[in-house]
């Protein structure tokens, strides 16, 4: 980048930081005036209550649905922060996709940084000792070498890495391939890895269908952040104002349940489970439906217990669950996401492997890429397994997980500052 780009980048930011501060102070000054109605509106309905002697039904009926706004309350917006080295490299990064200055949000930016912070870990064992390795040096077949050594050493798989390799290699036999123009290159060729199953997939993003009863089905192996991942899912689906409702599938782990529900409340998303000991998960899911067409649901979420891929009665009952739906529901979407704990690395790539081969899946989900090493294993993933990555999760807050942008992704494991 030259001193003039870099420039006008920072300009650029400067700008968007200005505007978001501005959206931000009026935001909350709306806030504070709805805030005040509300609380007019309250009392009005309070005397209004006291005079009427309403029936009791009634005011449950009101104290719940204050209990609602009062809940749906706690999650924060987040604040702007610094407009820091940070805030200019997520601005950059949406500049970059043709976002203009009065189109992006704290949300964003808060993400990006939140992306870049996270795989800070997976980039510093790879950018900054290949940087150092390259210099503004043109590359050579030795610096190829180290470049493979690091690839593979943040996970990125054995298939990927030859695949950058070998073009990188093919390119040097063409032409010099200056420091910064093999790192462009380079981002270049990793991001077609990760582009590469979700363009076969037919579907940039997985957003549900209006119209249509979807099921997002979220298997792994334990502790990988099924749960997790499905109460951030159900956020970002209700405030998409698809109309969304959980299915409590594990019935395996007893504290499972209580966990779906705090998770639903959050997000004012209602969660269908069986409370009774060894609860069948297919019966848990035919209820499920029913409650979904009756509601025209628009996103049922099916949260599953934690198989190992090796179990074949556990995977026999992900198939139960698969006929339920088909039979029930012919024309619903389904979807079978992977998710997968990235600081696992390649133990994640191998259960990849393995639930593939048993558990006809749609797509992954990779979490935990807040502070791990091994943020690589997502292109593993996407070259060995072909399987399109559709959310990713770097954090254990609600607003932690967005839908996955190969961009963004090699933006924020390749940043150089
Ligand atoms: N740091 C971090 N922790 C996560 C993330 N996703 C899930 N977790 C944590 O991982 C642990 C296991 O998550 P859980 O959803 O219960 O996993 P499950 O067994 O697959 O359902 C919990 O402590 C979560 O808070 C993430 O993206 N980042
Ligand atoms: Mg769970």
């Amino acid at each position: 980048m030259t001193d003039t780009d870099s420039d006008n980048s920072r300009e650029w930011a400067a700008q968007a930081y200005a505007l978001l501060k501005k959206r931000q102070e009026e935001q909350k000054q709306e806030l504070e005036k709805q805030e005040e109605q509300k609380q007019e509106l309250e009392k009005q309905e309070e005397q209004k209550q006291e005079l009427e002697k309403q029936e009791e039904q009634k005011l449950i009926n009101i104290a719940s649905k204050k209990n609602i706004l009062r809940k749906s309350k706690t999650i924060s917006e987040p604040e702007l922060g610094e407009f820091d080295d940070n805030f200019t490299w997520s601005a950059m990064v949406l500049a970059a996709q043709g976002k203009k200055i009065n189109q992006i949000s704290i949300d964003e930016i808060d993400w990006l940084t939140k992306l870049r912070r996270g795989l800070e870990e997976t980039r510093k064992g790879f950018v900054t000792e290949l940087l150092d390795r390259l210099g503004d040096d043109p590359l050579t077949p030795e610096s190829l070498d180290d470049l493979e050594t690091l690839l593979i050493r943040a996970d990125v798989g054995i298939d990927s890495t030859d695949k950058v390799i070998d073009s990188l290699r093919k390119k040097l036999n063409e032409e010099v391939v200056g420091g910064e123009e093999g790192i462009k290159f380079l981002k270049k060729e990793l991001k077609l890895i990760l582009d590469k199953p979700i363009k076969n997939s037919g579907r940039d993003i997985l957003v549900p269908q209006k119209g249509k009863l979807n099921v997002w089905l979220l298997v792994g192996v334990n502790g990988v952040g099924k749960t997790t991942t499905l109460g951030k899912l159900a956020y970002l689906s209700s405030r998409s104002n698809y109309k969304t409702l959980i299915a409590a599938a594990d019935t395996f782990r007893a504290a499972a349940v209580e966990q779906l529900k705090v998770w639903g409340d959050r997000s004012n998303v209602d969660v269908i489970s069986n409370q009774s000991k060894n609860a069948d998960p297919a019966a848990v899911v035919f209820d499920a439906i029913n409650s979904a067409k009756k509601r025209n649901v628009d996103l049922l979420l099916v949260d599953t217990a934690g198989r190992l891929q090796t179990k074949n009665n556990l995977m026999d009952e992900l198939a139960k669950i698969k006929k339920i739906i088909d039979k029930k529901v012919p024309d619903s979407i389904v979807e079978s996401l992977l998710v997968l704990d990235a600081s696992q690395g390649q133990n994640g790539l191998k259960q990849a492997k393995s639930f593939a081969k048993s558990a006809d899946l749609s797509g992954a989900i990779i979490t935990k890429l807040d502070g791990t090493s091994r943020g690589g294993v997502s292109l593993a993933v996407s070259e060995e397994v072909n399987l399109p990555i559709r959310f990713i999760g770097a954090g254990e807050g609600i607003k932690d997980l967005r839908p996955f942008n190969s961009y963004e992704f090699i933006e924020a494991m390749l940043a150089d500052k």
